[in-house]
């Protein structure tokens, strides 16, 4: 198992509409697994591919409470997954994402979803989520189509944010410049 690292805005990279899995093999059970450990690690309760660099329809989320309550880990793993069914209601959750750290902001989305997707077996499975669960398979999905839960604020508080991590990794690019230039000194 390995950690992959993670990609945050504005890594354009994470604009790329990911590709449905189209042969269930060993690499891809190996990114499944490389990709829950990188999730636990981070840590987070959910993980898209593409935010590790891999543009496929693959998710993985974990939203049982580890720390404090110790409930044993109860991964689920998304292939190909899709929202066949979504309720009128929506629910507003405080969402956040490992590819835009540290920030958070409340965002609408409908409070039930049933989702369709093939296991890591390749069997369809069909199930219904509510509550966090709910929010965090859309906000998965999201991310399949090269989306952002930023993509749902304001103009005002998305440019806000986008800005504030271009500038930051304009500033940790010319860090990284100014010490291979003292190295090769
Ligand atoms: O770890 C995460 N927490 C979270 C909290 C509220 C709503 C969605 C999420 S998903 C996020 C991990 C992530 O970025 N997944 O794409
Ligand atoms: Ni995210």
């Amino acid at each position: 198992m390995a950690l992959l690292p993670i990609l945050t805005i504005p890594d354009p990279r994470l604009r790329v509409i990911s590709t449905p899995v189209e042969r269930i093999d060993a690499e891809i059970h190996r990114l499944l697994d490389d990709m829950l450990e990188t999730m636990y690690e981070a840590p987070g309760i959910g993980l898209a591919a593409v935010q590790v660099g891999v543009a496929k329809r693959i998710v993985v989320i974990d939203i049982a409470k580890r720390k404090d309550d110790a409930e044993p880990p109860a991964p689920i793993f998304l292939l190909n997954p899709q929202i066949v069914w979504a309720c009128e209601e929506l629910s507003t959750y405080n969402e956040g994402c490992l590819s835009v750290p540290e920030y958070f902001e409340d965002v609408q989305r409908p409070a039930r979803v049933r989702v369709r997707h093939l296991s890591r077996e390749g069997e369809t499975i069909e199930f219904d989520a509510e509550g966090l669960l709910a929010t965090v398979v859309q906000h998965e999905l999201d991310h399949l189509e090269g989306g952002l839960f930023i993509d749902h604020l304001s103009r005002l508080k998305r440019e806000r944010v986008v800005k504030k991590f271009t500038k930051a990794a304009r500033l940790d690019a010319r860090a990284a410049e100014h010490a291979t230039e003292n190295a090769d000194a």
